[in-house]
């Protein structure tokens, strides 16, 4: 069963998006369980991916093939994924900030949310402070879910959380991404932190009990 996660993981890392549905088809018909495959297939790759792309292994049209295989795994195994909680647990706009153009883990999370029974407002990359506020009014957002892949971009997270509580709008505010940490979304006044997909669930499940 292992091989298949092996398998998988190196179709993403080599960018194999004709192939990969087939495979994880493959998979999921021998029981290997969807939820694995994102774990120890998808995100593991992308993972091994990172440390490539900092030593001039990889380059970004190499990580942006495997980043495109990836979200077609995704998109496959997305139907499959769902703990059964079919009730709307509320509203989430969710986008990666001004500047960061990374969307796998925000589509993620995006993801994780929809099939745990959250309203999931996809609003994009690279979304500025005001693209926030602006999605936060229209869809009347219960949480909204900033992610930020680079430290360069920490600053803009900051920005957004300034900006929405500057406008009084009654939001949570979840934060995420690699270099982000509890301790800094406490820093920034974010409502909360978490690291992964699973735990955004749990996290704005919390935040909306309070
Ligand atoms: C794929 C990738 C890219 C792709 C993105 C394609 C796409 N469609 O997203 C491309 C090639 C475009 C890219 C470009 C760049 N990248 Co890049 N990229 C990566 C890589 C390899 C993987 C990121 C990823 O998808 N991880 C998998 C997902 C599942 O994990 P995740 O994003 O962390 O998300 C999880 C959690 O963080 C959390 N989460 C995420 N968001 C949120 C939000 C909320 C609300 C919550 C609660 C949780 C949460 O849950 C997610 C699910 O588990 C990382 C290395 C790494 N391992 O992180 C580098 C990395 C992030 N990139 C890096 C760099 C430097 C760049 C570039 C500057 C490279 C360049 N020289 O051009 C550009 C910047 C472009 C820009 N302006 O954004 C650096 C950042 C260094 C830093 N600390 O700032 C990294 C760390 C690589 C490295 N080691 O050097 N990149």
């Amino acid at each position: 069963m292992s091989n298949y996660i092996e398998e998988i993981k190196t179709l993403v890392m080599e960018g194999e998006d004709e192939e990969i549905v087939d495979k994880i088809k493959e998979a999921v018909d021998a029981g290997v369980a969807p939820l694995d495959i994102v774990s120890n297939s998808l995100i593991q790759a992308m993972n091994e991916i990172g440390p490539m792309m900092a030593t001039g292994e990889v380059f970004v049209p190499e990580v942006l093939m495997s980043a495109e295989t990836m979200q077609v795994g995704l998109e496959y195994l997305k139907p499959m994924i769902n703990d059964g909680d079919i009730e709307s647990a509320g509203v989430v706009v969710i986008g990666t900030v001004e500047g960061d153009l990374h969307d796998i883990g925000k589509n993620l999370v995006a993801m994780m949310l929809e099939s745990s029974g959250f309203e999931v407002h996809n609003i994009g990359i690279d979304q500025t402070p005001q693209d926030f506020v602006d999605a936060i009014e229209k869809y009347n957002a219960d949480v909204v879910g900033l992610s930020a892949l680079l430290t360069t971009t920490m600053i803009a997270m900051k920005e957004t959380v300034a900006l929405i509580k500057d406008k009084g709008l009654d939001v949570k505010i979840a934060v995420g991404g690699a270099p982000v940490s509890e301790e800094f979304a406490k820093e920034i006044g974010a409502d909360g932190y978490s690291e992964d997909g699973p735990s955004a669930v749990t996290l704005c499940k919390q935040l909306l009990a309070k």
